[in-house]
């Protein structure tokens, strides 16, 4: 494949410093690769590869240079700046919430409708989903295929990274001073985050949900393609560093044993399987997700008040399979699609 020019938008967050491990470690062929953020960060050098590379700001940065443009540096940002790049000639691969509920943007999960990114064309921006939708949509892609969802009520155990790389800080800053009986500042979040469980991620909606409950619905119904799918979310924040959970709890349409299930998702790309009646017989964030791009799933077992239903404990790195990697895949097929004469 012949090598194309690169930009990470945002290169200096918790998401972009994936982005560029991601591309290096999977061999992606790049070219040239540009490293953007804010003002803030101008004239700051990253290493990629075996060369050190200055990072530019965003607001005086020329896309005319670059084929692929991996944005992940806010909403904002991608609001102002995606539609130029697009204008410069650039494929957008947007990590934030602001173009995934246009209808002309596609959504998507490679594992679930790679199919979609064929419609790259029609404003030039692929928008990747949020990090909780794609985990989940992976691990359920099997069941769906196999017997239908009418309904998915989650809860979702949800990293500090994912609000990125100030969220860490104050987890690790609250962790210290708590443990030292010191007073606690909160600052990214609204309450204690260290030792606690808050159940709010993102902006309140009128209707009494968050926004990344929210998100969790309609970027499912997008990526399964089907408005009639029920999802039920709370998104709560956990203090862990790397890799969100997720209790999932689905209703079948036809009946599915865990058994035909466990064995679907042992098939399923990019899927581990880790399901085994003991101690550690499961997957954890912290333990086996960070770090892997994979998607782990355990366990596995029937609903015993549903004779259709089914419940599944689903992990994986945010900043990996949630974010860089996601991106990272999709412009890989992207590549193929377009650059394979
Ligand atoms: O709006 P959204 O979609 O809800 O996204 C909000 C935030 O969530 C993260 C990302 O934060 C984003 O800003 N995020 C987005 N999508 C995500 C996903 N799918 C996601 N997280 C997980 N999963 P982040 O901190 O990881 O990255 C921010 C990056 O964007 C650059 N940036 C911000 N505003 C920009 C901008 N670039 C151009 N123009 C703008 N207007 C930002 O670069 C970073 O690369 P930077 O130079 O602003 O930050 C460099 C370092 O500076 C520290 N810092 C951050 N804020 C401040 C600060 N220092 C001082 N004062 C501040 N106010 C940080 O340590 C940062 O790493
Ligand atoms: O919508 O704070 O992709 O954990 C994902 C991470 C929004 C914020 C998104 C978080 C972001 C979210």
């Amino acid at each position: 494949m012949k090598p194309v020019n690169v930009a990470i938008v945002g290169a200096t967050g918790a998401v972009g410093n994936v982005m560029r491990t991601v591309l290096e470690e999977r061999n992606f062929p790049v070219d040239q690769l540009f490293l953007v953020a804010s003002a803030r960060s101008r004239g700051k050098s990253l290493q990629f590869r075996d060369q050190s590379i200055e990072v530019q700001a965003l607001e005086e940065f020329d896309f005319s240079q670059v084929c692929i443009a991996l944005f992940s540096a806010g909403t904002a940002p991608s609001r102002k700046h995606a539609p130029r790049a697009v204008d410069a000639g650039c494929v957008v691969i947007d990590n934030t919430s602001c173009y995934r509920y246009d209808a002309d943007v596609p959504l998507i999960v490679p594992e679930c409708n790679a199919a979609r990114i064929a419609d790259w064309k029609q404003r030039g921006i692929i928008a990747n989903p949020n990090c909780s939708t794609i985990q989940m949509t992976v691990a359920l892609k099997p069941p769906y295929d196999e017997a239908c969802i009418d309904r998915i009520n989650v809860a979702t155990y949800q990293a500090v990274s994912g609000t990125g790389q100030a969220a860490i800080e104050e987890l690790r800053t609250q962790s210290r001073n708590a443990l030292d009986g010191q007073a606690l500042d909160c600052r990214v979040y609204p309450s204690q985050i260290a030792f606690n469980a808050l159940p709010h991620i993102d902006d309140f909606q009128d209707n009494g949900y968050t926004r990344e409950e929210m998100k969790m619905i309609w970027e499912t119904q997008k990526i399964l393609e089907d408005d009639n799918i029920g999802v039920n979310p709370t998104a709560v924040r956990v203090p862990v560093y790397y890799g969100h959970s997720e209790a999932v709890h689905i209703e079948t349409r036809t009946p599915l044993s865990a058994e035909r299930a466990r064995e679907l998702l042992q098939q399923a790309p990019g899927v581990v399987v880790m399901d085994e009646a003991h101690d550690g017989g499961y997957p954890t964030a912290a333990v086996e997700a960070e770090g892997h791009d994979a998607v782990f799933v355990g366990r596995i077992r029937q609903d015993l008040s549903h004779p259709r239903g089914l419940d599944l404990w689903v992990v994986s790195d945010n900043l990996r399979k949630g974010a860089a990697t996601n991106s990272v895949q999709i412009a890989e097929l992207w590549l193929e699609q377009e650059k394979e004469p």
